[in-house]
């Protein structure tokens, strides 16, 4: 990565009921790597969690990845949309089953309530299924005023269920 511009700590979300979703997952982080100005920082467990939102639904994979970043956020949401794109996803139904789903949660130094990109991401407080993850790559990093490891002590966990053996699932992991 250049020197000369800044990078930036950003937080991701993944998630996808579709299909072999730790496979997905692992290609999705193989196509972020290879992104000029995007490196992996440190990559959560697998998690299988109990479908939020439309309820009558597979359980979902979910992991959390840290990465550091030379994209603005508009760049870095253009390029998940197209790893999402690329990784067989269709915008059928919103909360609805997919491959993979791609959020940006946080993003070091910028705050929007844009429509288009809204961080942190709206509805992360209140899903355990975010929270889990991201509590294993980044505890104290603090979001609305408290640490990720605060928010995550106060969601429902219930339905939870960490992968055995599965830390290495991105074979790069740091
Ligand atoms: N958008 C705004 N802010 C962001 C952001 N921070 N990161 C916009 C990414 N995208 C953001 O997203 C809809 C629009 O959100 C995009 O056009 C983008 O510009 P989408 O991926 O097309 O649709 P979606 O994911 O169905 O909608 P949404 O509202 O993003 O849903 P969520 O919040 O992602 O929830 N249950 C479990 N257990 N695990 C899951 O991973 N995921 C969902 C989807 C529902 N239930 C789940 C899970
Ligand atoms: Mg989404």
């Amino acid at each position: 990565m250049s020197s000369k511009q800044k990078t930036r700590s950003v937080t991701l979300g993944l998630g996808g009921n579709i299909g072999d979703v730790a496979v997905t997952m692992t290609i999705a982080l193989d196509f972020l790597h290879s992104v000029e100005g995007i490196e992996i920082c440190n990559v959560s467990p697998l998690y299988k969690t109990p479908p939020w939102g439309i309820t009558s639904q597979n359980r979902f994979i979910n992991a959390c990845v840290e990465i550091a970043t030379l994209l603005t956020p508009f760049e870095l949401l253009l390029q998940c949309q197209s790893i999402e794109t690329r990784l067989k996803r269709k915008r059928t139904m919103r909360w609805g089953p997919r491959t993979i789903d791609i959020d940006i949660l946080t993003y070091q130094g910028f705050v929007s309530r844009d429509a288009t990109l809204s961080v942190p991401h709206p509805r992360m407080l209140e899903r355990a299924f975010v929270l889990v993850p991201l509590a294993d790559i980044v505890p104290d990093l603090i979001i609305v005023g408290k640490q990720v490891s605060h928010w995550c002590n106060a969601v429902d966990q219930t339905g939870i269920e960490r992968l055995n053996d599965e830390t290495e699932w991105w074979p790069a992991a740091i």
